[in-house]
């Protein structure tokens, strides 16, 4: 098997300290990789030391957008700039090493096996938080349940941020456009993958609470998160109710049509 050419996609706001300390594990971690930083005006200077880290690093990119767009916007532009220069694996990784790039490996491997996505999973066995306070705990919790229940999907963790794509489905996914702005873009790629009858597995990782700079959800985020849910829920339970009836409908005519026997 020829070796995948894998672009790793992080995207960054204001993350100055923990983006040298991330990318130093991650290029010693998966040297093949490429790295495209996706940075969005970071106040902070992010942008610019992102641009002196790719200087001294030739497989490191730097991709400028005008301003806070949100954490969609930013890796579809990522995927599509991996895309253009032919990429067979996308990954998402988080700038603040709460991935741990020594960990990507498991989703590579997932993805050679076939996986057209491979999700990094805290909440599959084997998979662990460490050090996130109970809030944070309980809304991951929680908006996993209701994105399962809402959507119908079998993923325990369809908000994760540590994935890989294999390119067509990435490029479907581009092409389709982004639907939200903010968290909630990781269950939306995970419902539309699972939709179009993509091939995802679950990887179990650890997931280590951020120890530089600061997060960026807000109630903002998770506003959008609860009413885009349950849009696509309500979207989604229709739809099947429409199917149904057609279903039913066509049964009916069906046993009208036969001839009766008498
Ligand atoms: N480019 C870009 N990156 C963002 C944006 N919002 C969050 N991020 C990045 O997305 C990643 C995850 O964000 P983080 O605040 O750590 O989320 P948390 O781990 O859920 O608390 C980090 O690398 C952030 O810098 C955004 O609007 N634009
Ligand atoms: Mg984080």
């Amino acid at each position: 098997m020829t070796p995948q050419r894998v672009l790793v996609v992080i995207p960054t706001y204001n993350e100055r300290d923990a983006l040298p300390p991330t990318l130093a594990r991650l290029r010693a971690a998966v040297p093949d990789a490429h790295v495209l930083v996706v940075d969005d005006a970071s106040p902070d200077g992010t942008g610019l030391l992102a641009d002196e880290l790719s200087a001294d690093d030739p497989v490191v990119e730097v991709l400028h957008r005008a301003g806070k767009e949100g954490l969609g916007p930013a890796y579809l532009a990522g995927f599509r700039h991996g895309l253009d220069r032919r990429f067979d694996v996308l990954v998402e990784m988080d700038a603040d090493a709460s991935h741990r790039p020594e960990q990507l490996p498991r989703l590579l491997e997932a993805v050679e096996r076939g996986a057209d996505l491979a999700i990094g999973s805290r909440w599959v066995p084997g998979g662990r938080v460490h050090d996130w306070p109970l809030p944070r705990l309980l809304l991951s919790r929680a908006a996993n349940t209701y994105a399962r229940l809402a959507l119908g999907l079998r993923v325990r963790d369809a908000t994760a941020g540590f994935r890989a794509y294999r390119a067509p489905l990435a490029a479907q996914l581009v092409e389709a456009g982004p639907a939200s702005q903010g968290y909630c873009f990781q269950v939306d790629m995970t419902r539309r993958s699972a939709r179009g009858g993509a091939v995802i597995r679950e990887v179990p990782i650890d997931f280590d609470e951020r120890t530089e700079g600061a997060s960026k959800m807000s109630s903002a985020i998770v506003r959008e998160a609860l009413v885009k849910v349950t849009l696509w829920g309500l979207a989604l339970r229709s739809q099947q109710l429409l199917t149904a009836l057609r279903y039913a409908g066509r049964l009916v005519s069906g046993e009208s049509s036969q001839p009766s026997g008498r």
